[in-house]
This record gives structure tokens, sequence and C-alpha cells, in this order.
């Protein structure tokens, strides 16, 4: 393997900054098709990756099909008087309560042992301060959990029993958060002799990761997961880790990915794409500028399962995953549109 140091990174990622309608680097072709152009204002645009009203209004974005009702429920917040943190905590909650989204709160898939263990974190952009819980339980939203420990605590992260007694203390009521379905799926994989540890499928990657400007410059990043299906109790993914899940900066933009935690932790995903666009890549060529670094220190990683979004100060927007198996379809609000769209792919 070639040597790899910070040095390559940003002369990487600087070389495909450079680039507009080119796109990054190693992209295949419909990464390049669909990349830079959009938020350079040169060659064909991508869906959704355009800035038309960004300036003054907020946009939010966030990953896989359950984003979008998220979007137009933080949009709702907003509209209606709530600050950008409120809009993405009560976005995020959306898909929390929905059973139907069996990796995120409410429904989520459980660990090996049949219990929903659920990680989340949330960032304010202007204070450089987050919240996060892992291995949260018997709490269907972590993410306000989260927020709470932001708010109202001079720590970063709550953990296991004690975020649950924090989340107690606070007012949340304690419920079971296995449903029939999830049961009856822990039930069956427990069941199989030769089920498969510490599994991860493409269907069951429901993580949200919303990450939203104000349209004035102001950023927040949230991100809740029930994490990986059927987990050793205990494991904690990248969602709630600051850096990993989810990072945000008003001076920059904010970040958040979704997939196979246990490999993007290791990269430290969001904060790696907000540096980059602080080195002055758009939000599009950073993600996939990322994507690239974690194929050039480990090429195995091109099968990886990992799905990045980013969003800089003036409401330019980037997503992109690594390869075709583990497709991310995102959601974008902006300016009072709500759309789906296919993210780039790096392979
Ligand atoms: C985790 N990153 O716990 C989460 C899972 C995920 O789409 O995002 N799935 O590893």
């Amino acid at each position: 393997m070639e040597p790899y140091d910070r040095r390559d990174f940003m002369k990487a990622v600087m070389g495909t900054a450079a680039l507009t309608v080119g796109g990054a680097q190693g992209a295949s072709a419909d990464a390049r098709a669909a990349q830079p152009a959009a938020v350079s204002g040169a060659g064909p645009r991508a869906e959704g990756a355009g800035t038309e009203g960004a300036a003054a209004s907020p946009v939010f974005l966030s990953t896989w099909v359950h984003g979008k009702p998220a979007n137009e429920r933080a949009a709702e917040v907003f509209k209606s008087g709530g600050s950008l943190l409120d809009a993405v905590e009560k976005g995020i909650n959306v898909p929390e309560n929905d059973p139907k989204v069996t990796s995120v709160g409410y429904g989520g898939i459980p660990n090996a042992e049949g219990v929903v263990e659920l990680d989340a974190a949330i960032m304010d952009g202007a204070r450089h301060r987050a919240g996060a819980v892992c291995s949260l339980h018997m709490i269907k939203n972590p993410i306000s959990v989260a927020r709470l420990v932001m708010e109202k605590t001079r720590h970063t992260t709550l953990a296991g029993e004690g975020a649950f007694r924090f989340a107690v203390g606070m007012g949340f009521e304690p419920q079971t958060l296995l449903t029939p379905q999830s049961l009856e799926k822990w039930l069956a994989w427990k069941a199989n002799p030769r089920h498969e540890t510490f599994w991860l499928s493409k269907e069951n990657h429901d993580t949200i990761g919303m990450v939203a400007t104000d349209g004035k410059g102001h950023m927040v990043a949230g991100c809740s997961t029930s994490g990986l299906a059927f987990k050793l109790p205990g494991r904690v993914g990248d969602s709630p880790l600051v850096g990993c899940g989810v990072y945000a900066d008003d001076n920059v933009g904010a970040a958040s990915a979704t997939g196979d935690g246990d490999l993007m932790t290791n990269y430290c995903t969001s904060i790696s794409i907000v540096h980059l666009m602080a080195r002055g890549a758009k939000p599009q060529e950073a993600c996939l500028a990322l994507l690239e670094h974690m194929v050039k220190t480990d090429a195995r990683n091109q099968s990886g399962q990992v799905a990045v979004i980013a969003i800089n100060t003036a409401g330019e927007i980037g997503a992109a995953c690594m390869n075709e198996a583990f497709h991310l379809k995102y959601a974008l609000w902006r300016a009072g549109e709500s759309r789906l769209l296919e993210s780039v792919k790096l392979i």
C-alpha cells in the first residue's frame, strides 16, 4: 500500500477542488458528469446541487428516502419561528418515531441480544458545540436527548445507563422500542444457525443524517440511528461521534455520514469533509475527495458501504457514495421545494 500523508491528502483535494467540469480524480464517469459543474456554475448541472435561493433561504439536506419527510418537518418548524437546531431536531424526530424506518428510533433493528440501542448526535456550528448519546435504551428520540446533553450539561457525550437516566430525568418516557416487525426480524436472525453476525445490508441502512443552513451562514448537523443490525451489545458506530457522524462549523459548512460506521469512524468522515471545504473544496468535491482518500489508503474500501452528505455556508451541497451496491438516495429541501435525489458514486 502506498504511504499516504496529510500533504498528499490536501494535494489530492486541492487538485480536486481546482477541477470544475472534470470532477474528482478517479471518480466514475457518472460522478464526473453529476458533480462540481453544478456548484461551480459551469457545464451540466447536477440535480439539486444548484444554489438558487440559497443565500436567502434555509436548506435542509438529509440521507435516504425518509430524509424527505424529515426535511419537510424541519422546514416547517423553521418557518414557524423555530431555531435551526429546533428544525433539525424535530425533523430527525420524524423517522425516529416511524416504526417503518427500521434503523432509527422506534422500530429500529435490535442488537444481537434483541435490545434496541440507539446512537445520536447534534452539532451547533455557531458554538462549535455538540451533544451526543450512545447505546441509549428505551427512549425513542435520542436526537432530542443529545440536544439536551448539549444544552443542559457541560458534557458532550453520555452513554448507556447514564444516558438513559439522564433522559428519564429530563422527562422522557421509557418505552419498548421493539415492534412486532423488528422482534420478528431478530427472532428469525437468531433462529438461523448460520446467521451473519453484525449484519449490514443495504435494506437496513436507514440512519438519518441531516445537515442544514438557515440561509444566513448558520449551520447545524444531526444524526440518529439504531446502528448496525444485530450488533454486539455496547457497540458504538460513527453516528454519535462528533467529527464522524456529524460536524458543523459556521465558518465553513456541515457534513454527515451513513453506512458502515465501523469502517467510517477510522476516517473521521464529517470533520474531514468540513476541513476539505475549509481549504476551498466545494461540498461535492469534498465528499468525493474523502471517498478517494479512503480508497487510496486501502483499496478494499472500494467495496465499503460509505455515503456522505455536505453543505457549505453558501447553501451549496454535495452527496456521494462509494459504489453502486450502496447507492445513496438523498433528500433536499430548498426554497420551498422538497426533492428526492440520487447521489454521485465514486466507483
Ligand atoms: C452505524 N453508520 O451505526 C451507522 C449505520 C448507518 O446507514 O448509517 N447505516 O454504523
